[in-house]
């Protein structure tokens, strides 16, 4: 990944004003970087070289505050919150840092004054994508708003080496290519070589009386792989606390080595050293299915146990007494990924340590809680019986022994209701034994979490419904939230500089302060200001489309956006059929006069997700046809924006006018994108899902686009059945363009390509109900032109939707946590 210019951050929204010993000192600072780490001279150095030294220069400053903090946990013997997730998306570093340093202005003068531009210098970063998409995102989020609102929060992931693949178009085709990210080293990372854990897997349980007479079981004879540590410091923003997250990288162990190398077969001993390094070599690359894959299980495992060794250490540090650790540490399961912990605890406690049983539960339920992030079934993960019992013998046995105390409560509380018990328990019976982890996850936490209301209600009325019953009050909603200093100060400064001059700058930690923006919304010098911005936002984008893409796309034009992971539940295909339909009618009616339009889609699919890849080639055919039209004029642009990332993200979320989230309702846990284009002023055409509904109470549904099914009427049609080839033929416009794409009206070259997509929302039965809720999905979209032909309404209601999305910042979020899970504030 390398360069491109961003015509952008001109201006430093968020730094404290740079002094000239400031800008100095940090001309010194990276100068002797070049020299002394990259190993350059100014003469030869590239703009690689610089971002290396200026990263370098920045992490020193980072690394000021980061000791004082961790120093600061250990005299407090602050309660510490590890935040456990196999993804953390955190992109680049460097502005974010320099934001929450106060260092912005500082470091692009001294740039200037050693003479780099800081975009050109920035834009050699390549950024840590270490995850999939939302879930991943949300833990980068959250550790940001840790470290500022002053939580000791530590991440623990993994160091992958290959992180998110690198999305190509090939004839319209997405192609997959490694990421190399650590190609030219890890500015940002600490290898710390001393913290090394290992990490077994496979062998077998003896059992035996120890000399208490007490039964007993240990781990034997399993293989080992090291954990080694990578640190990466989180400035805060005001750079008051620095947490840690601490990355695992696996290594070979020594006596494996040793073993070969004494046997003279060294060919050999470094073919299986790979092969035990392969645990962190690559983040897989499916955000929902990736089932039963041994790999996978054994990353899991991997990173928990070294984390929980890590964890136990540092506790063991400052106390003795087992029974404190609750109050000590707080373990968040982002996800079921890292619900191993519960069985992992245990057995440390127990085997290890020496706990009595039930002593050792109390404490592994003190500990932990559970962020549950899906519904969809093909997402819960469960793990067979067979592989389980050959990679995690032990682990096995503690689910069993788990699973049996468990359910004889459940029994004795409902006797008789077998269907009950088959439905609860943590073994999923049947020909193909399997270990629900969702289920282990939820009776090893004290508290189990849904990520937005609808969310957290579906889930207490369905998946976990039982769970309800058994432990009423265990299950809470807690809202996502993104952090406004990536999502609003260093992707947006424009915005982020008006809101200042306009409001001052407490919004930037308080930022339901963005209300006092609503003075402002009749306010003509306001406005036009705030136009502008929107209109810099996307003549920015239009720029990187055309230099990308080589489309022209017009940046007066109304800018629709979706952007996200590509997926049947999320439906791009029915933004398809609506630019279908418009293709439609101006063909039928040349002289049509519509308002113009560009939209923009964007995001990845699954190497595997057949359907989801026929979806981008039909973005790419569909846009080929349209854009390249003579009869469209400048009313319709179709744009595949390819290799959509963290770093894309924030050039293209600024610059939405529409922001589409169309998911089915009730299939959209919670969404992300919705916030962060909402909050830089993007109107939403959306469904009743996910945090729409609260975007909703909070910007009120005058100010959005709302339509569709709701997730109730949605349940009955699952339930009553569902006619979609009924619907279909009484829609003239919507069976019109169904036929243009199955029969190959914009893939004349394969006239069948589509016939899969288009027999999933017709013969297929339509399980995401585009064809139900596509007539209300036109009808929005024509109010949405309505509005834009109205300039000074829609400005009001962006206005309106920045000045009331307070809400969505993810302090808000991690203070809930904080409050209602962790007890640490
Ligand atoms: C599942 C799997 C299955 C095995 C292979 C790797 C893998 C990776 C991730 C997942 C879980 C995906 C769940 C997810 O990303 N949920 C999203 O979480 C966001 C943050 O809460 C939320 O905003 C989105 O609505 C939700 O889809």
């Amino acid at each position: 990944m390398a360069g491109g210019k961003k015509t952008m951050n001109k201006a430093g929204p968020a730094a404290a004003h740079s002094s000239h010993e400031d800008v100095e000192e940090l001309k010194t600072a990276i100068r002797s970087h070049l020299i002394y780490t990259v190993g350059k001279e100014a003469v030869s150095a590239t703009a690689r070289d610089w971002f290396l030294a200026a990263a370098h220069a920045v992490r020193d400053r980072v690394t000021q505050g980061w000791m004082p903090t961790l120093n600061g946990y250990y005299r407090e013997d602050s309660k510490r919150v590890y935040y456990l997730s196999m993804e953390f998306l955190i992109g680049r570093t460097l502005v974010n840092s320099l934001i929450n340093l106060g260092l912005y202005d500082a470091v692009r003068e001294a740039l200037a004054e050693l003479g780099q531009d800081f975009e050109e210098v920035a834009a050699w970063e390549v950024e840590a994508a270490l995850g999939n998409g939302g879930l991943g995102r949300l833990a980068a989020c959250l550790l940001d708003s840790m470290a500022t609102i002053g939580v000791a929060g530590f991440g623990y992931g993994i160091r992958y080496d290959y992180g998110m693949f690198t999305q190509h178009i090939e004839h319209g085709w997405q192609v997959e290519s490694p990421e190399n990210w650590l190609r030219y080293g890890n500015p940002w990372e600490f290898p710390r070589p001393g913290v090394i854990f290992p990490v077994r897997f496979g062998g077998r349980v003896i059992h035996f009386r120890d000399s208490r007479g007490f039964n007993c079981s240990q781990w034997v004879d399993a293989e080992e792989v090291m954990a080694m540590a990578y640190d990466v410091p989180v400035p805060g923003f005001g750079g008051k606390k620095v947490n840690n997250l601490r990355l695992w990288s696996a290594k070979s162990t020594r006596e494996f080595d040793l073993k070969y190398f004494n046997a003279g077969n060294y060919i050999e001993a470094v073919r299986d050293k790979n092969e035990s390094e392969t645990l962190s070599k690559v983040l897989y690359p499916s955000d929902m299915t990736e089932r039963g894959k041994e790999l996978r299980f054994k990353q899991e495992y991997f990173f928990v146990a070294a984390s929980i060794q890590d964890i136990l250490s540092r506790f063991r540090k400052s106390h003795s007494d087992w029974e404190k650790l609750p109050d000590k540490v707080a373990i968040q399961l982002n996800d079921t990924h890292p619900a191993m912990v519960v069985a992992e605890l245990m057995r440390v406690l127990v085997d290890e340590h020496e706990l009595a049983w039930d002593r050792a539960w109390e404490i592994t339920r003190g500990c932990c809680a559970y962020t549950n992030h899906t519904l969809l079934p093909e997402a819960l993960e469960t793990w067979s019986v067979d592989l389980f019992s050959r990679v995690l013998p032990r682990h096995l046995e503690i689910v069993y022994q788990l699973n049996h105390e468990f359910l004889q409560g459940v029994r004795y509380r409902h006797p008789g209701d077998t269907e009950l018990l088959n439905r609860v328990s943590l073994i999923a019976e049947g020909a193909d034994r399997r270990v629900r982890m969702a289920h282990l996850a939820v009776i090893g936490s004290h508290k189990v979490n849904g990520v937005a209301a609808i969310h957290t209600g579906l889930m207490k009325s369905t998946i976990f419904s039982d769970f309800e019953h058994l432990s009423p009050g265990k299950i809470i909603n807690l809202t996502n939230g993104v952090t406004p200093r990536r999502w609003m100060l260093a992707s947006n400064p424009r915005l982020s500089a008006l809101i200042t001059q306009s409001i001052g700058d407490g919004w930037y930690t308080d930022l339901d302060q963005l209300r006092k923006l609503e003075a402002f919304v009749d306010d003509p010098a306001f406005c036009a200001a705030f136009v502008e911005i929107k209109n810099a936002n996307k003549r920015d984008v239009a720029v990187m489309i055309a230099q990308r893409l080589g489309i022209e796309v017009d940046p007066t034009s109304l800018f629709d956006v979706q952007v996200k992971r590509i997926h049947e539940y999320k439906r791009q295909l029915l933004n398809l059929l609506h630019v279908v339909v418009r293709y439609a009618r101006i063909r039928a009616n040349p002289l049509l006069e519509s308002q113009p339009r560009t939209v923009i889609i964007g995001g990845k699919a699954a190497p595997g997700y057949h359907l989801a890849k026929l979806i981008i080639k039909l973005v790419n055919d569909i846009s080929e046809v349209v854009n390249n039209d003579p009869l469209v004029g400048r009313r319709l642009r179709l744009v595949f924006l390819p290799n959509y990332n963290v770093s894309t993200a924030e050039l293209v979320m600024p610059a939405a006018d529409l922001s589409e989230q169309i998911s089915t309702a009730g299939t959209e846990a919670s969404g992300t994108g919705n916030m962060k284009m909402a909050m830089n002023g993007a109107l939403t055409i959306g469904t009743w899902d996910g945090a729409n509904v609260e975007i909703c109470e909070e910007v009120g549904e005058e100010n959005m686009f709302l339509f569709g099914l709701t997730a109730q009427e949605v349940a009955r049609h699952r339930v009553d059945g569902y006619d979609a080839c009924a619907a279909v033929r009484a829609d003239k416009e919507l069976s019109a363009a169904l036929d243009m794409i199955g029969t190959g009206f914009f893939s004349p070259d394969e006239p069948d390509r589509y016939r899969a997509l288009i027999d999933t929302l017709t013969v297929g039965g339509d399980h995401y109900l585009l064809t139900a809720d596509f007539a209300q999905y036109v009808a929005a979209q024509e109010r949405a032109d309505r509005t834009f032909a109205d300039p000074e309404t829609w400005t009001r209601k962006a206005i309106l939707n920045v000045a009331r999305m307070g809400k969505f910042s993810s302090d808000r979020t991690v203070a809930e946590y904080a409050r209602q899970i962790w007890q640490a504030l």
